[in-house]
């Protein structure tokens, strides 16, 4: 009697140490496997890949998300240059389900995921580069683009007042976009007239819209078209198209700004600044925390200079090679006015 008691008492210890034990196994095996359930991502590339800084980044930064982790996925998808086939193109890929999470960048995507978010409520969307408040299933990242433009304004104003090569006595700064968009009119026009205002209030600009993001021969004739008129700097807004921008500086001795990448070793000494987005650094930790189940759905942020993602790239060695040394002390003075806000550069209603 005494002895089965005993076994009771043993066999109850014991359970009492295994049962919590395979409880916390079952659990641990759930998580486990809930990390694992596979996530796979599409990019939704607005027009081409090659060419268009923003959307390099936007693949760079999803693909090296996805290296971190083995149940992900990535599918690069580009739409092509017909904006009016966008629609149609993203509805066909929310409609294959396939994809947790499609991921895109620029201004104007937010309001086509609008539209197909209305026959794929669940379709879950990261739109970079744009601003749209309240879509349950998608998040956007807007970059304070009054901030870059700003850079790149105010270093058309110290180039074209300078005594550098390429400068002449006319006070005529140059701008080639590609398109007109919210973001372009009420951001970044307004930034780099400010930019190159502040330097001297009597600089004016030249501006072009080329109507496209590739006729790089369109954009090369209205730069020839620009130097001719007297401007000595040019920003291109143009993706693919700013080669022709690029090609024209560089057959007439006269400068280009560049928008959104580090680009200087395309064409050295014709390059002279270069206004840089963070989007592969955005993409990957936006990526990163909608694998992980963190992605606010529903919200918009804004991020700017003082939060790491907007800046000028001043420490490039053909930058500092080829921009004279009392030009560069100005800029990193900028750029830190802007950094601690006592350059005040808000972002408007768009
Ligand atoms: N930027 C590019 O570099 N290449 C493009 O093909 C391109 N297409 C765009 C189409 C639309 C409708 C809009 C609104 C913007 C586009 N952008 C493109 C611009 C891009 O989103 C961003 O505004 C600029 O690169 C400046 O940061």
């Amino acid at each position: 009697m005494k002895q089965k008691n005993l076994r009771i008492i043993f066999f109850g210890l014991v359970l009492c140490m295994i049962v919590p034990f395979l409880l916390s196994a079952a659990g641990e095996k759930e998580a486990v496997e809930k990390e694992r359930a596979p996530f796979d991502i599409a990019v939704f590339v607005p027009g081409v890949t090659a060419g268009s800084p923003l959307y390099e980044q936007m693949a760079n930064g999803t693909k090296k998300a996805v290296e971190e982790y083995e149940n992900a996925s990535v599918k690069i998808l580009e739409a092509g240059f017909n904006q009016a086939e966008w629609q149609e193109k993203m509805t066909s890929l929310a409609a294959t389900m396939e994809y947790e999470l499609i991921v895109t960048s620029n201004p104007a995507m937010p309001f086509i995921i609008a539209e197909v978010a209305k026959d794929f409520p669940d379709q879950k969307f990261l739109n970079l580069d744009a601003y749209y408040k309240g879509l349950p299933a998608l998040h956007t990242v807007l970059y304070n683009q009054v901030e870059q433009a700003y850079f790149a304004g105010y270093m058309a104003g110290l180039v074209t007042t300078s005594n550098m090569k390429g400068a002449n006595a006319d006070l005529k700064v140059g701008m080639i976009v590609a398109q007109e968009y919210p973001a372009l009119t009420k951001m970044m026009k307004p930034g780099y007239i400010k930019g190159f205002s502040a330097v001297n209030d009597k600089i004016t600009l030249d501006y072009r819209v080329i109507g496209n993001w590739y006729d790089a021969t369109k954009a090369s004739d209205l730069a020839n078209s620009m130097f001719d008129e007297g401007v000595d700097i040019i920003l291109t807004i143009a993706g693919g198209a700013g080669q022709g921008v690029i090609n024209a500086s560089k057959e007439r001795g006269k400068y280009v700004l560049y928008f959104d990448d580090n680009v200087y070793h395309l064409a050295p000494g014709t390059i002279v600044g270069c206004s840089i987005l963070r989007q592969e650094k955005l993409a990957q930790e936006k990526i990163k925390a909608a694998i992980e189940g963190k992605l606010e759905y529903g919200t918009a942020q804004i991020v700017d200079t003082r939060a790491g993602y907007v800046d000028w790239a001043g420490d490039d060695p053909l930058y500092v090679e080829n921009v004279p040394e009392e030009i560069r002390k100005k800029m990193d003075d900028i750029v830190k006015k802007i950094k601690s806000k006592e350059i005040k550069l808000e972002v408007p209603e768009l």
